[in-house]
């Protein structure tokens, strides 16, 4: 892999700057809806342009998967990019929004980098080589206690109308803890396990691209990543991530 981290920093911080250009001015940005309930703005598609322009010209090697222009020819390794997490945030001004970009080589998350421009805070991981933010090593929190954590969740899962749509999920779980989130990026949901701001996120029904970036800098800043059953691996419509203190203790709620 010959991609640098400096290289992947660039990159990001770039598609961010985009991305601010359109928040400050959002007044004037066009919005359309995919499908009901689904927000796509003028932002999501320009950063999702440039990142697909910039990284497979850099990069011919690699394949290109975008939330917005969907899978480009099957090569085994590719970029998986959100260029707008949390587009529902950034449409109404809210801070929480990120640029997801990771690396996957023949099956593998290997690279990662998930940017919230508005904070200027920068998540990165490297796999084997451990999680970053802001350039300092980061890790997942030593909250041992349940009923002292503060845990996150989302809710994308409403808007498919499913039968299991989270809510009494949360309900069980709430009551059994001291804090609760909903800071709506998945991305960056993950990237606050793995700095310690929360002990725990699940979300249901997202897709790859919401999670790699985020779920490599889980693991490699020592948190677990399971499904709902406690499963190990990335499950994109059924993620569970902890700072592995508290795991065996949300696990039997899920
Ligand atoms: P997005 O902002 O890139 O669309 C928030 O709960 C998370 O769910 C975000 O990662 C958001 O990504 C994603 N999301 C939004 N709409 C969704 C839908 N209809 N189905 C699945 N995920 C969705
Ligand atoms: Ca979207
Ligand atoms: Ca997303
Ligand atoms: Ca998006």
């Amino acid at each position: 892999m010959r991609v640098t981290q400096a290289a992947l920093e660039k990159v990001i911080r770039d598609a961010g700057a985009i991305g601010m250009k359109f928040f400050n001015d959002r007044k004037n940005m066009a919005v359309n809806k995919k499908a009901a309930r689904d927000f796509v703005t003028e932002a999501d598609v320009a950063i999702e342009a440039f990142l697909k322009e910039t990284l497979t010209r850099e990069y011919p090697e690699y394949g290109f998967w975008g939330e917005e222009s969907g899978q480009s020819a099957d090569q085994a390794s590719r970029w998986i990019v959100d260029p707008i997490d949390g587009t529902h945030s950034f449409k109404k001004g809210q801070y929480g929004w990120s640029v997801s970009i990771a690396l996957e080589v023949d099956g593998d998350i290997v690279l990662a980098a998930v940017y919230a421009p508005v904070f200027n805070d920068l998540y990165t991981a490297e796999k084997g080589q451990g999680a970053f933010k802001n350039g300092e090593r980061i890790a997942v929190s030593d909250e041992t206690e349940l009923g002292d954590a503060m845990i996150a969740t989302g809710f994308a899962c409403l808007r498919n109308y499913l039968a299991d749509n989270n809510l009494e999920r949360f309900c069980r779980i709430a009551q059994r803890t001291t804090g609760q989130r909903r800071f709506c990026s998945a991305a960056l949901d993950l990237c606050f396990v793995a700095e310690g701001q929360v002990d725990a996120f699940w979300e249901q029904e997202l897709n790859l691209y919401d999670v790699a970036a985020g779920a490599l800098i889980v693991q490699e800043a020592g948190g677990t990543l399971t499904d709902f059953k406690g499963n190990p691996g990335l499950f994109p419509k059924q993620i569970l991530a902890t700072n592995g203190k508290i795991f065996a203790q949300i696990l039997p709620l899920m």
